[in-house]
């Protein structure tokens, strides 16, 4: 296909304002983002994103999960769409880049394609997925799971936050809840353009990162429940502190992690201590843990582990321990077509390359199940993620979507 030759390129300095536009909305405290899932700024982010999109003549459908679906018509309307895309909702803490560089790059993907005049024959659909972060709802990548069947749709809806607020309702008041049946789209392919959240592609120099596989994760919620009592007046002998055994168990969790490298990790993200009092001992902690590998043995040997050990602990400390898991997914195998497609693409457009798996769980995880899918990823300063001071450089980002584009426009097949 001659076109796609090295010609054919994204707009880079299009591509960066627009990134930089996005992240005026739902701003951080230290430069980067807050546009937590279904919040007023998530809606505002749609409606921007929305704009650019009937600016690039695309015509917008949006599912019950609420998410964005913006399509480019191919020369034949029957031929299975490729979708392309990622998320916009951010961590509280979060980047300008993780997930918004994947929405953002199918758009300007479209966009080069517009001005090109290039014609595809299968359609291409832009895609922002809701609740890719699973930071304010539980757990994460909760559309694209709806939409690969491994959550119902009422109970997505029913997930709720700290301040007790249902998924569902607060879609519903951001008015983006659409009226597709989720799942009803059938796909050609998916590609997802991603920051790697990772160390390895800034360190070896490399442009781009083509994702083979994923990591499998186990996200459990853990309850240590003991006795509040006084700090000061309790004897140390008939203290009951679920603290103590939270402390405990995080440090079991990092053991299990630690006995099982280079393939695992492991760690506590979120904790509720009840009553928080300064001079109360703790009655209850719940906490989550957060295991991952791309190794499905150890996987779920770190589990199994835990659940064995952490009632142990409590025991001890006379405690009790209840485990609910809050988020899985199997260890991940891309589809070795559009992994090829990615891996050629950077060879074509001459960016240095190697295979790569995925440390951070997304979207393309779960349509993975259904429709063949594979990532391109471009490297991130330091590895820093999930981190307002998360950074990537202009170059990375334009080769990413160069990458994205090419590997796109191969698998929807030009039309001269
Ligand atoms: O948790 C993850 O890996 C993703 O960033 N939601
Ligand atoms: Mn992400
Ligand atoms: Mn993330």
């Amino acid at each position: 296909m001659a076109i796609l030759g090295d010609n054919l390129k994204i707009n880079g300095d299009r591509l960066w304002d627009t990134l930089m536009e996005m992240a005026k909305i739902g701003p951080g405290v230290a430069g980067g983002n807050n546009r937590q899932t279904v919040t007023d700024e998530d809606g505002e982010g749609r409606h921007l994103f929305k704009k650019w999109c009937d600016e690039a003549g695309l015509t917008m459908g949006i599912d019950k999960m609420g998410t964005m679906f913006a399509r480019r018509e191919g020369t034949d309307p029957d031929a299975l769409p490729v979708y392309v895309g990622s998320h916009l909702d951010t961590q509280p803490t979060g980047g300008k880049y993780d997930g918004v560089l994947g929405v953002l790059g199918a758009l300007e993907l479209v966009r080069t394609l517009n001005d090109l005049d290039v014609k595809t024959k299968h359609p291409i659909v832009v895609t922002n997925w809701t609740n890719e972060e699973g930071t304010r709802f539980a757990p994460a990548m909760l559309a694209s799971g709806v939409f690969a069947g491994m959550h119902e749709l009422d109970w997505a809806y029913d997930r709720t936050d700290a301040k007790g607020l249902k998924f569902g309702d607060e879609l519903k008041r951001i008015g983006w809840l659409g009226d597709e049946e989720v799942g009803a789209r059938k796909m050609k392919a998916f590609f997802e353009l991603h920051i790697e959240q990772g160390p390895i592609l800034e360190a070896e120099g490399k442009d781009i990162g083509v994702v083979t596989h994923g990591q499998g994760l186990w996200w459990l919620q853990v309850t240590v429940t003991g006795k509040e009592s006084h700090t000061g007046s309790t004897p140390m002998p008939m203290r009951r502190n679920a603290g103590l055994g939270m402390a405990r168990m995080t440090e079991l969790v990092h053991e299990i992690a630690m006995s099982h490298q280079p393939q695992a990790v492991g760690a506590i993200g979120h904790c509720d201590v009840y009553p928080n009092s300064r001079n109360v001992i703790p009655g209850k902690v719940v906490f989550t843990i957060d295991f991952r590998s791309p190794n499905q043995e150890i996987l779920d040997a770190m589990k199994a582990r835990f659940e064995a050990e952490a009632p142990k602990i409590a025991e001890e400390l006379g405690l009790t321990v209840d485990i609910e898991v809050s988020g899985h997914f199997d260890p991940v195998t891309f589809d070795p077509g559009c992994v090829a497609a990615v891996r050629n693409a950077a060879d074509r457009l001459g960016y240095s390359h190697r295979d790569i798996v995925s440390g951070a769980g997304h979207d393309a995880c779960w349509i993975n199940r259904l429709y063949p899918t594979a990532m391109v990823m471009c490297p991130c300063v330091d590895g820093l993620s999930h981190n307002e001071a998360e950074e990537i450089s202009k170059e990375w980002a334009v080769a990413g979507a160069d990458v994205l584009l090419h590997a796109v426009v191969e698998t929807a097949e030009i039309v001269e």
